[in-house]
C-alpha cells in the first residue's frame, strides 16, 4: 500500500459500471483491487484503501483453478474477507508458469487500454510485440504499442517495421526524458491503462512521468543502489492526477500464450486476410498452389519473418489449447468417477 489512506474513492471514478453493479450481491462492498499478496490484497473502495483477506472459499475455489483469485483491477465483492470475484470485463492471461500448468495466470483485470512497452534501443523486438499484442487483443483491452526512450534513438525507420507488426493498434513513440508523447498515454478519468513489456524497456519510468512523482522504483535508482535487475516486484494498480488509472507490470519472461485464437486472428489480421483469400479454404501456406500468403512473402507485402512468427504463435496457442482440452477432459472423468462411486454407494443394500 502506498502509505495508508484515508481518502475516499467513488467507485465510478474507479471504473465501477451498471454491470459491476448489478454482479454485486446484496450486503457486500464493491472494492478495487489495486495489489495482491499472498492471502490478501489492497482494495480501493469508498471507505479508502485497506487490506482485505481471501475468505478460505475463494482459496479453495482457487485450488481449481488459480484464474479464480483476485488479481489486481478485478472488483471484488467483500465484507470481512474478499467473497468473490465480479466477473471480468477484461482479462490479460498468459499460460500458467508453473511446468505442466495448463490453467492461465490473469496478469491484470477490466484494464480498457494494454499498452506494449518497446524501447527504441536496443532495436526493438518485433517478435515480442507480435507476440504481447496477441494478448492484449485476447483481453478484449484497446491495444496500444509505445516505443520508449526516443530520445535514444531516430524512430523513422523503426516505426514502419512496427507499424507492419502491429496491423490495428496504434503505435506512439515516447520520451520520459524529453516528455516527447507522454500526454497521449494518459488514460482518461475512470480508464485503466496496463504497461506490458520486458524489464528496462521503460514502464516504470513511464509511470513515475505520468505522476509526476516518484512511485515505482526504476533502472536507474536500481543501478545506484545495485539492486537486482528486476525493481518492479509487484504488479500495481496507480491512480494518476486527472483521474485515469495505471497498472505497471515487472519484466515478464517468457510469457507463453493460453486462450489465444481470437487474439492471434487479430494481431495478425493481415494474415488472416490473405488465408481468406489461398485458393483452398484449408491452405497450409507450405507451398499449395494459389497461396496469397505465400504469393504476399514472395511479392514482399508479407515479411516472412511475420508469417513464421504467425506460425509459431500459432503452434504455441494450439498446443496450450490442447492441453487445456486434456485437463478438462481429465476434470470430467475424475466426476464421472466420483458421481458413479456414490450411486454405488447409494444402491448398496
Ligand atoms: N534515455 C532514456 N532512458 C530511459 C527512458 N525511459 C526509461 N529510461 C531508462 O531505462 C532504464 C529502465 O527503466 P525502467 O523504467 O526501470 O524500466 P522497466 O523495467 O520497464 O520498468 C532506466 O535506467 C531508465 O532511466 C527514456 O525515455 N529515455
Ligand atoms: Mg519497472
Ligand atoms: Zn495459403
Amino acid at each position: 500500500m502506498k502509505g495508508a489512506t484515508s481518502v475516499a474513492f467513488s467507485l465510478f471514478s474507479l471504473g465501477f459500471d451498471a454491470s459491476f453493479s448489478a454482479a454485486l450481491e446484496p450486503g457486500y462492498t464493491a472494492g478495487r483491487v489495486s495489489r495482491v499478496d499472498r492471502g490478501s490484497c489492497d482494495v480501493l473502495c469508498e471507505h479508502g484503501e485497506r487490506r482485505v483477506p481471501w475468505s478460505g472459499t475463494l482459496t479453495r475455489a482457487a485450488s481449481h483453478d488459480p484464474v479464480a483469485l483476485p488479481c489486481v483491477g478485478d472488483w471484488v465483492a467483500f465484507d470481512t474477507a474478499i467473497r468473490g470475484v465480479l466477473p471480468r470485463r477484461t482479462s490479460i492471461v498468459r499460460a500458467g508458469v508453473r511446468p505442466g500448468d495448463s490453467h492461465g495466470q490473469v496478469l491484470a483485470a477490466n484494464v480498457d487500454v494494454v499498452h506494449v512497452v518497446e524501447p527504441a534501443l536496443p532495436e526493438p523486438d518485433l517478435g515480442r510485440i507480435e507476440r504481447l499484442l496477441t494478448l492484449a487483443w485476447e483481453s478484449g483491452a484497446r491495444p496500444v504499442v509505445v516505443v520508449t526512450k526516443a530520445d535514444l534513438a531516430d524512430p523513422d525507420g523503426l516505426l514502419d517495421g512496427i507499424a507492419a507488426a502491429a496491423p490495428g493498434a496504434e503505435v506512439r513513440l515516447v520520451s520520459a526524458r524529453t516528455g516527447e508523447g507522454l500526454d497521449a498515454l494518459r488514460p482518461a478519468p475512470g480508464e485503466t491503462a496496463v504497461l506490458l513489456g520486458r524489464s528496462g524497456a521503460g514502464k516504470s519510468t513511464l509511470v513515475n512521468a505520468l505522476a509526476g512523482a516518484e512511485l515505482m522504483q526504476t533502472g536507474a535508482i536500481r543501478e545506484a543502489d545495485g539492486r537486482g535487475r528486476h525493481t518492479t516486484v509487484h504488479r500495481e494498480l496507480l491512480i494518476l492526477p486527472g483521474g485515469g488509472m495505471i497498472i505497471d507490470t515487472p519484466g515478464l519472461r517468457g510469457i507463453g500464450l493460453h486462450d489465444a485464437g481470437d487474439g492471434l486472428a487479430l494481431a495478425f489480421s493481415d494474415v488472416e486476410e490473405l488465408a481468406g483469400e489461398c485458393r483452398f479454404a484449408d491452405c497450409a501456406h507450405e507451398g499449395e498452389p494459389g497461396c496469397a500468403v505465400l504469393a504476399a512473402v514472395e511479392s514482399g507485402d508479407l515479411p516472412e519473418r511475420r508469417l513464421a512468427s504467425w506460425r509459431k504463435l500459432r503452434r504455441e496457442a494450439e498446443w496450450a489449447a490442447s492441453r487445456t482440452d486434456a485437463r478438462l477432459r481429465a476434470e470430467r472423468t475424475r466426476q464421472w468417477k466420483v458421481i458413479h462411486k456414490s450411486m454405488r454407494g447409494r444402491n448398496r443394500p
